[in-house]
Order: C-alpha cells, then sequence, then structure tokens
C-alpha cells in the first residue's frame, strides 16, 4: 500500500488510519431490482449525511445493461460520487455497507442482481491488494458503468495515468451506458 507523500498519514498507509486532513475519494453507486432511482437518490442523501463525507460530485444518472452475472437480470442504474473525506479507508467501505443493508441488500449469487451496491472506487492515491478493500477498485478500470458517470462528474479525472474518459470509451460495456437526461429519475423518496 502507498499514500501521498504529504504527511497525511504520518505513520503510513493502512486501511484503519484516518487522514490527518480530508482527503478526496470516489464511490460507484449500482441498483437493479426495486425502485433503483430512488434508491440511488437516497443513497446519496444518506452518504451526504455522514460526518465526515462531504460530497464534492454527483454524477448524472446512467442506464446500463449487466455485466456479468445470471442472464436475464433488469438493466441496471449507475452514478458516481465524488467526495472529500476524513473516514479512513475502512470507515468509507463501511458507511456504504451500512447504506446497502438499509436498503435491504443481501448477497447471494456474485454479480447477481442487487438493490444497492456501494464500491470505493478510489481512495486519494491509495492502493491496497487487501480482499475486504482492494484500492483502487480491481474492475473499475474496465467498467463503462463506473467510468462513464465518473468522467461525466469529473471530465479531469484520471485513474492509474489514464484519463477516465478515455478508459470509458475504450471499455467493452461503453456501448451499453446510456445517460439519463436530468429529472427523469423518477420518484426521489
Ligand atoms: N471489496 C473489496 N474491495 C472493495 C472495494 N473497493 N469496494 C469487498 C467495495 N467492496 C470491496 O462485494 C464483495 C466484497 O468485496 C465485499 O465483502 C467487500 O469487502 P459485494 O458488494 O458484497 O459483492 P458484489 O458487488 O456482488 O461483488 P463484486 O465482485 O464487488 O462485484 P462488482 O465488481 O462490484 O460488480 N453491471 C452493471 N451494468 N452495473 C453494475 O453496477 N455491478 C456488478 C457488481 C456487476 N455488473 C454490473 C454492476
Ligand atoms: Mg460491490
Amino acid at each position: 500500500m502507498t499514500s501521498p507523500a504529504d504527511g497525511t498519514w504520518p505513520h503510513g498507509p493502512d486501511l484503519d488510519r484516518a487522514p490527518s486532513a480530508p482527503v478526496p475519494a470516489v464511490l460507484a453507486l449500482g441498483a437493479n431490482l426495486g425502485e433503483a432511482a430512488a434508491t440511488l437518490a437516497a443513497a446519496v442523501r444518506e452518504l451526504a449525511e455522514i460526518p465526515g463525507i462531504e460530497l464534492t460530485g454527483v454524477s448524472p444518472v446512467a442506464v446500463t445493461r449487466p455485466v456479468g452475472g445470471p442472464p436475464g437480470q433488469p438493466d441496471y442504474l449507475n452514478l458516481v460520487l465524488t467526495l472529500m473525506t476524513d473516514l479512513s479507508p475502512r470507515a468509507l467501505l463501511a458507511a456504504g455497507q451500512q447504506i446497502e443493508r438499509t436498503h435491504h441488500r443481501t448477497r447471494e449469487v456474485r454479480w447477481g442482481p442487487r438493490t444497492l451496491d456501494i464500491d470505493v472506487i478510489t481512495y486519494a492515491d491509495f492502493t491496497s491488494d487487501d480482499p475486504e478493500l482492494t484500492l483502487p477498485h480491481p474492475r473499475a478500470h474496465l467498467r463503462a458503468f463506473v467510468l462513464a458517470p465518473w468522467s461525466w462528474a469529473d471530465p479531469q479525472a484520471t485513474l492509474g495515468g489514464a484519463r477516465v474518459a478515455d478508459l470509458a470509451a475504450q471499455a467493452d460495456d461503453a456501448g451499453s451506458v446510456r445517460r439519463l437526461p436530468t429529472g427523469t429519475e423518477g420518484p426521489a423518496s
């Protein structure tokens, strides 16, 4: 694992260590069961209310065809949040998992349909190969359903030295991501 050389982690990187000052992070949200648009809107509100999280960007919603998983699942709605946080990496993951539970997420089938999935895509320039929290997210650089909304929220974003917008265009699922016009997400309650 590495961390910025700016003293943010004076004792070295650690999934449990909170930074001394807020650092940027990126979360990806996905839902394809139930009232997906309302679930995403509620999850964004709930994340914004967590002490230690300050949202800096909310992407438009993408309608995306499922990648992997069992055949016949419904399309997903995906969005990406940029934020500043002084939570530790593990606390940020736990915050997302707590909100998944609120929305009755159960884990049955890998890549199966779900009411809500919240992934940590990046946390500062932290790298981790811990299976509980791998950073950057190990599949994010291949997935237009993450990369496209991320590039809409932050056109200058980079991942692993590449422009996120370029990675989105090159991803296998690039053709199955479309932007939902703002205001058509449905009820936000
Ligand atoms: N975990 C490790 N690193 C991370 C991280 N950076 N962020 C661990 C979040 N979790 C991380 O995740 C399984 C385990 O990954 C957790 O215990 C956590 O500690 P999960 O959310 O329980 O299960 P999952 O999401 O079904 O599995 P996985 O492998 O994380 O799936 P992905 O990669 O998230 O893919 N197609 C479209 N169009 N849109 C989607 O949103 N999502 C998936 C899920 C597949 N296809 C999709 C979409
Ligand atoms: Mg996940």
